[in-house]
């Protein structure tokens, strides 16, 4: 791509990028301090020494980051009879409220407190090609899930960012395909249920099992699914391990993109075997274009997928050549331009 003579000459992109961070810290540290919260629940426009000393911070630190917050239009400013009044904007208030049912609070949780702190050692992370826990938290090389599921606050940490993106994308992951001739469904990797309620609601006849191991499916009849939901359903166990139940149709989103080549080999042939002729496998995942020019989000969430697993983001023939070399056949791509797409294998 030519650089125009302006852009050699002042390289806005370059410097909007170096502050990239200050943005994403930003915005991580008015949710962590409670904010928007705190705006959404005094339901009227709150001054910024209100607020510092609700939140029982500096006067002058709050100042700045509540304008800060107003450039990155997360809060609006208007004058008041001399005053100078902060509310929240529609987007902060929809998205970074913890309460709110579209919340993203737990993602940017997750993302200030761990990945972040991974992402200190990215250029580690390229030098040995892997994930950087052992020196990002201190602890000895694990199982991946064990690192992750190093507590039980952690586990529950993770399930919550897991959750909290299907709010937004995963109406469009179930709806990619019409799944309505497949009406025992088995989420292996299902977490939270957060998919699992998407496909109950989005197709009427089907009943969804979430498989999952013992420990986390625990957390989530705890705390994410409730006992009324009849259609859906737990099955304890290890994808690698213990056998995997009938189904007519197999959901894996973002299983295989955490795994090395000969494990995501090794789990589909599985899934394949378990299948009978006219069952099905739908992988979601984040699909990289085939000339790897962008999409931008997954070529960064392939440096996450390193700075934190074993797995990378794949292309759909990457994804098509696994499913084939399983056994899976009429292997269809749709893209839903969101963050995650879906991939529907045959057997
Ligand atoms: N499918 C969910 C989603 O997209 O929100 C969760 C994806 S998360 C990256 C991977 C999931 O696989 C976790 O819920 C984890 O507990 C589960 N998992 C990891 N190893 C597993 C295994 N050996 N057997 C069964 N589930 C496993
Ligand atoms: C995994 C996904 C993630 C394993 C570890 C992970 C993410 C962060 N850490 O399979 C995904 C974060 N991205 C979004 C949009 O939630």
């Amino acid at each position: 791509m030519e650089l125009s003579k302006q852009e050699l000459e002042y390289p806005q992109k370059l410097l909007n990028y170096m502050d990239g961070f200050f943005i994403s810290k930003t915005m991580f540290a008015a949710c962590e301090l409670g904010v928007f919260d705190l705006l959404l629940e005094g339901e009227s426009p709150l001054s910024s020494d209100a607020i510092a000393e609700r939140l029982s911070t500096s006067a002058d630190g709050m100042d700045r980051l509540l304008t800060a917050c107003v450039g990155l239009q997360l809060l609006e400013v208007k004058e008041h009879q001399g005053e100078v009044l902060y509310s929240n904007t529609d987007l902060s208030r929809i998205y970074l409220t913890k309460a709110s049912p579209r919340t993203l609070y737990y993602s940017v949780a997750y993302y200030s407190q761990t990945i972040y702190h991974c992402f200190s050692y990215l250029a580690d992370a390229i030098r040995e090609g892997k994930s950087q826990y052992e020196r990002a938290f201190g602890i000895s090389s694990k199982e991946l899930f064990e690192a992750l599921y190093r507590s039980e606050e952690e586990m529950l940490k993770f399930m919550q960012l897991m959750n909290s993106i299907w709010n937004i994308c995963g109406k469009d992951v179930v709806k990619a395909f019409d799944l309505s001739t497949f009406t025992n469904i088995f989420d292996l990797g299902g977490c939270t249920g957060a998919l699992a309620k998407e496909c109950i609601s989005a197709y009427p006849q089907s009943r969804v099992t979430i498989y999952d191991l013992p420990k986390v499916l625990e957390m989530a009849g705890k705390h994410f699914v409730s006992p009324d939901e009849t259609r859906i359903t737990f099955h304890e166990g290890d994808f690698f391990k213990d056998p995997i139940p009938d189904a007519d149709l197999y959901i894996l989103a973002r299983i295989i993109h955490d795994w090395p080549e000969e494990k995501c080999v090794e789990l589909l042939t599985r899934v394949s075997k378990a299948c009978k002729p006219g069952s099905g496998v739908l992988l979601i995942e984040s699909l990289l274009n085939e000339d790897r020019r962008g999409p931008i989000t997954t070529q960064l969430y392939s440096l996450n997928m390193l700075v934190q697993t074993e797995g990378k983001e794949r292309t759909p023939s990457e994804y098509i050549s696994l499913l084939e070399t399983a056994g899976f056949k009429d292997v269809q791509v749709r893209r839903t331009g969101k963050i995650y797409d879906a991939i529907l294998g045959r057997k």
